[in-house]
């Protein structure tokens, strides 16, 4: 028997909300079965007995896990995976996959384009041509920000962090950064508080991941300590800000502006964040085009293939990197 003939025998559960090519592929490889959400309560009896991989864009929770006693392994779209439950995979021996590194760049260029728009209002300054503005009021107005003279702090030096750090080099800016631990080797400031971060700069970019350790780290506190220069670019995620905070900072001066591209609770945006006149806001696009959906998509379907054909992940998360295969 061939390895694609045992392959195809393999059930692996994929919610309704993916990526066409990766259905697509998994289609062609195993067998394929839908579901429309992630929501245990829809799990049948035969998926129950027959599932041993999930391949999916949403959050897997524990409950989830428990409904499908065979499984083996969560294929996780996404190099971030905030949204599945790694400690109770972990604990129930299943193996957790995200798609790092083939997304890096793309999310850096977004970081930076989302950076330019929030301080250069460029989003604003197209509607103003395409409105007529330009033909009725004239020139639109000069920026009252620039990417001139500033310096950059990045919360999370990481992979997608470093590749922000190296553009901004290009633009002859300076960067510091904060992770709980320095990377040895770097060009780069340290400092090992987000607080000392936010003093030292007057730009911050956050692209730390999702967890109990960042959640609301970027608060009113910090917030403050960027100061009324500051700039806040969010392109990781909206759990690490806290949301009040940052609408109280925009509106009262204590920054002057922010450009987001993740939020709390998306796809919802706070509306005093809407509203507020120096915001850049984009909807969770930092990864977003075609080329690199595909690659995230191959990723994630590759991930599976090697779990059942040569029983290892090729990029296992970190907390469930020593779950070993069951047969
Ligand atoms: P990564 O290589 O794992 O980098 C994450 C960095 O954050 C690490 O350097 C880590 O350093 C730091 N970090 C983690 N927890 C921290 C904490 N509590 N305090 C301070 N620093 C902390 O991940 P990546 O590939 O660069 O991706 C980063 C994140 O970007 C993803 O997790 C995802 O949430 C987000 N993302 C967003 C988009 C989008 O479309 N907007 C696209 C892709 C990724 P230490 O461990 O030393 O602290
Ligand atoms: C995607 C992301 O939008 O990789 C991540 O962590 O946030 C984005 O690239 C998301 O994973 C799609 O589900």
């Amino acid at each position: 028997m061939t390895k694609a003939e045992q392959l195809d025998t393999i059930a692996v559960l994929v919610p309704a909300d993916f990526s066409g090519h990766a259905a697509e592929r998994i289609d062609r490889i195993f067998r394929q079965v839908r579901i429309e959400r992630t929501d245990p309560a829809l799990v049948t009896e035969e998926m129950r007995r027959t599932v041993r991989g999930i391949a999916s864009f949403a959050g897997i929770g524990a409950a989830m896990m428990d409904a499908l006693p065979n499984l083996e392994i969560i294929a996780s779209f996404g190099v971030g995976y905030d949204s599945v439950d790694v400690s109770h995979a972990a604990a129930k021996d299943i193996m957790v996959t995200n798609t790092p590194d083939v997304l890096t760049e793309e999310v850096a260029d977004t970081a930076i384009g989302l950076l330019i728009n929030t301080i250069r209002d460029l989003p604003r300054a197209e509607t103003w041509l395409r409105d007529g503005s330009w033909v009725r009021k004239g020139n639109y107005p000069l920026s009252r920000l620039t990417l001139r003279g500033r310096s950059v702090g990045i919360f999370g030096m990481g992979r997608i962090g470093l590749a922000i750090a190296r553009r901004l080099e290009a633009f002859g800016l300076p960067v510091a950064y904060h992770n709980r631990r320095r990377v040895e080797g770097l060009p780069y400031q340290y400092h090992p508080t987000l607080k000392g971060l936010a003093e030292a700069v007057d730009t911050l970019i956050s692209v730390a991941p999702g967890s109990a350790s960042t959640q609301k780290a970027v608060n009113a506190e910090i917030l403050s300590a960027l100061g009324a220069n500051g700039v806040f670019v969010n392109i990781g995620r909206g759990s690490t800000v806290d949301e009040t905070a940052l609408a109280a900072a925009l509106a009262g001066g204590t920054i002057a502006a922010a450009g987001l591209d993740v939020f709390a609770d998306e796809p919802n945006v706070p509306r005093a964040l809407l509203d507020a006149p120096n915001t850049s806001l984009l909807p969770h696009v930092g990864s977003a085009s075609e080329h690199t959906r595909r690659a995230m998509a191959d990723l994630c379907v590759d991930n599976l293939v090697s779990w059942f054909s040569d029983r290892r992940p090729l990029t296992p998360v970190p907390e469930t990197a020593n779950v070993k295969p069951r047969s």
